[in-house]
């Protein structure tokens, strides 16, 4: 698909977000459309004419019915976002009962290791940065914690970012659908090499990923 200025989701859970997103966007041009449209409008119709005298409009007092739209419309838009929202976050959160593959992640000062059920645990270094492997098409759950201070879990592509905080363990589920290399960073600042804190998430079919697991990594 190439480089693009529109998000593109990776993961089945980042198109829920990706939708609610789109949704927020699309209310907000629609309300912002409608305000400019009123104030232009406001601002032609209005407008003192050439050479006419500066007296003051007709000043209104209430309007019982404007109050009411004015603060009905936005009530009602706001519930609408809310529902939908809490619709997509349900959709991420959601665990599947069976998940194929189960990754313990740990974040420490300064890097990441990455533990998989039935295979091995790879760790990194600052200059070659651990990647995490993930089948393509099938559900991996995430554990994820911390050993030191609070990180955070975070692959853009994925639009999805978790904490690692320490003496709590946080679970969640990922299912990549398109192959690729994605990175991934710690996004909580924590210590002076936080900036070095950086991995890589290579999604593969899941035959390679079987191979992989077995082989180990390279
Ligand atoms: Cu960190």
């Amino acid at each position: 698909m190439g480089r693009s200025w529109w998000p593109q989701p990776v993961t089945t859970q980042a198109s829920l977000m990706a939708s609610n997103w789109l949704l927020f966007l699309c209310a907000g041009a629609v309300v912002a459309l409608i305000i400019w449209g009123l104030v232009a409008f406001a601002l032609l119709r209005w407008r003192r004419k050439r050479g006419a005298a500066t007296t003051l409009p007709a000043q209104l007092r209430t309007n019982i019915a404007l109050e009411i739209t004015w603060t009905l419309v936005p009530l009602v838009l706001v519930c609408i976002l809310f529902i939908y929202t809490y619709r997509a976050e349900a959709g991420v959160e959601a665990l599947v009962p069976y998940p194929d593959v189960t990754v313990a992640v740990n974040a420490y000062r300064w890097g990441w290791s990455f533990g998989y059920r039935g295979g091995p645990t790879v760790q990194g270094s600052f200059s070659d940065v651990p990647q995490l492997v993930l089948p393509r098409n099938e559900t991996t759950r995430i554990i994820l914690t911390s050993s030191d201070v609070n990180h955070a879990f975070w692959v853009p592509a994925f639009l999805f970012k978790r904490d690692a905080i320490p003496g709590r363990i946080t679970v969640f589920d990922l299912r990549p659908e398109k192959d690729g290399t994605y990175v991934g960073h710690c996004a909580e600042f924590c210590g002076y090499a936080h900036a070095l804190m950086g991995f890589s998430v290579k999604v593969v079919p899941p035959a390679d990923y079987a191979r992989w697991l077995k082989s180990g990594p390279s």
